[in-house]
């Protein structure tokens, strides 16, 4: 199958995906928070996330950590630790690629076949949307590249402005 065809992007509420895994945009702490991380532990089941978050002692930025998804139709959580946007010459972009790259190699690892990212940074922490979404586009299309196990990956926009973004970028992408 060509690579692209594997990539999809949708409209909608990223705790309600019927996929193997979902990435959340987490906090260094695994503390829960707004944005997409609240959601994702709200319609998770609070207290059980914070349980299963709490094991790790909290997550560098740049890296992901792995737990059960509870009350959600996926099977597990990656949570990735974006960076802050403080003016992209402070390793923000490295920071970003290395989440995308290392949420695709725990899926592959636990042989997840379908992944559904939210964005990543897209929030609070600033990152500009359009420079953000290159790095996801370009690191998820290279992994799946490198490694077959994942089958369909979803990029999850909470609005049609993102998901434009998204479009126009797998438009432009080369494989
Ligand atoms: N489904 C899909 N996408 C969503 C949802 C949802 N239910 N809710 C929000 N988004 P953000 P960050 C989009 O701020 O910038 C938290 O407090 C949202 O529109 O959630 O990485 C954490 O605890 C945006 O495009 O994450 C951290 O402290 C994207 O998800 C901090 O925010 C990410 O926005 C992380 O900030």
């Amino acid at each position: 199958m060509p690579i692209l065809n594997k990539v999809e992007v949708l409209v909608g509420d990223i705790t309600q995906l019927d996929v193997a895994v979902i990435v959340n945009a987490a906090n260094s702490q695994l503390a829960g928070g707004g944005g997409v991380d609240g959601a994702i532990h709200e319609a998770a089941g609070y207290r059980q996330l914070q349980e299963a978050c709490a094991v790790f002692g909290g997550c560098p930025t740049g890296d992901v950590r792995l737990t059960p998804s509870f009350n959600l139709p996926s099977k597990a959580i990656i949570h990735a630790v974006g960076p802050i946007w403080r003016g992209g010459e402070q390793g923000e972009p490295d920071t970003l690629r290395s989440c995308y790259r290392k949420a695709m190699a725990v899926a592959a690892k636990e042989g997840f076949e379908s992944i559904a990212f939210s964005a990543i940074s897209c929030g609070v922490y600033g990152y500009p949307h359009e420079l953000a979404v290159v790095i996801a586009v370009n690191e998820v299309v290279c992994c799946l590249a490198q490694d077959s196990t994942v089958k369909k990956v979803i990029f999850c926009c909470f609005g049609e402005e993102m998901a434009d973004l998204y479009r126009q970028r797998l438009k432009n992408a080369t494989v």
